[in-house]
């Protein structure tokens, strides 16, 4: 690999660039109860071109995922029943490879001044989620590739843009119905997208987008030709999550434990 931002780093030194550039943020009162705002409207929140962290720093996670695809990619062309049988057609590395490949991104994902940040915003007391959940990169490069409508087990997300077709056309489009309730047995998908309005956002690489995801129903639109679309999700749990237990039923799927057609690139 070659010498990226993190050898040259270590964490405290990190940890203090985070807590100054979130604090940079925090200062502005009137800019976070905006934030505050349109995540708790919209479930959405996007902080766009680099902006999210310090700009060599979210350069490094960039690598960083370019790095662990190209070591670790692995092609997932599933439906998922506790979706409504949508599809998931991509590649990608899972948790594990990315905590043992990884550095930047298991350590961001752990940042307590990350966490506080995003906590402020979605007024809640932010804490990792299960292990196996905790990030996952996605990679939609062929025409068809999508992450079909879904909700996520747990109610923080980041969706990191690493790569992203310029032209909405192509597709790789997210939308997003919010303020909805995933019933996995019953998860009345077309219902609620015939029912309410869908927000559509368009992302470029750089973009950085906060989602409330167990509640805002979402997909990204198949993409209609050879392109690239690469993502990172990091995903968080609430501190005072009450459920005894969270059920993995995509995750389950997803992975190949329940699998109709997984298989390995
Ligand atoms: O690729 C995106 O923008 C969304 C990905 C997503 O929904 C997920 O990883 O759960
Ligand atoms: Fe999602």
């Amino acid at each position: 690999m070659q010498v990226i931002y993190e050898e040259r780093q270590n964490q405290t030194d990190i940890e203090q660039k985070l807590t100054s550039h979130f604090a940079g943020f925090m200062e502005d009162e009137n800019g976070m109860k905006a934030m505050r705002n349109r995540f708790h409207r919209d479930g959405y929140l996007n902080f766009k071109n680099f902006s999210f962290l310090p700009k060599a720093l979210l350069e490094g996670i960039h690598q960083e995922v370019h790095h662990l695809l190209s070591k670790n990619a692995i092609r997932r062309d599933v439906s998922v029943a506790s979706t409504g049988n949508t599809y998931r057609k991509m590649y990608n590395v899972n948790q594990p490879e990315i905590k043992q490949d990884g550095k930047l991104i298991p350590l961001v994902y752990e940042s307590p001044a990350l966490k506080k940040f995003l906590g402020n915003i979605a007024n809640d007391d932010i804490v990792s989620c299960w292990e196996q959940e905790q990030y996952l990169i996605t990679k939609l490069s062929h025409p068809g590739d999508t992450h079909g409508w879904h909700w996520g087990d747990y109610p923080y997300t980041m969706i990191w843009i690493i790569e992203a077709p310029a032209d909405p056309s192509i597709g790789g489009v997210l939308q997003c119905v919010p303020h909805t309730e995933w019933d996995k047995n019953n998860p009345r998908i077309w219902e609620y997208i015939l029912s309410n309005d869908i927000q559509s956002y368009h992302h470029l690489k750089g973009d950085v987008y906060f989602l409330k995801s167990d509640t805002t129903l979402h997909h990204v639109v198949p993409i209609q030709q050879e392109t690239t679309r690469i993502i990172l999700n990091t995903c968080w749990a609430s501190a005072h999550d009450r459920r005894q237990e969270v059920a993995h039923e995509s995750i389950d799927v997803i992975w190949g434990t329940e699998s109709r057609t997984a298989h390995a690139e």
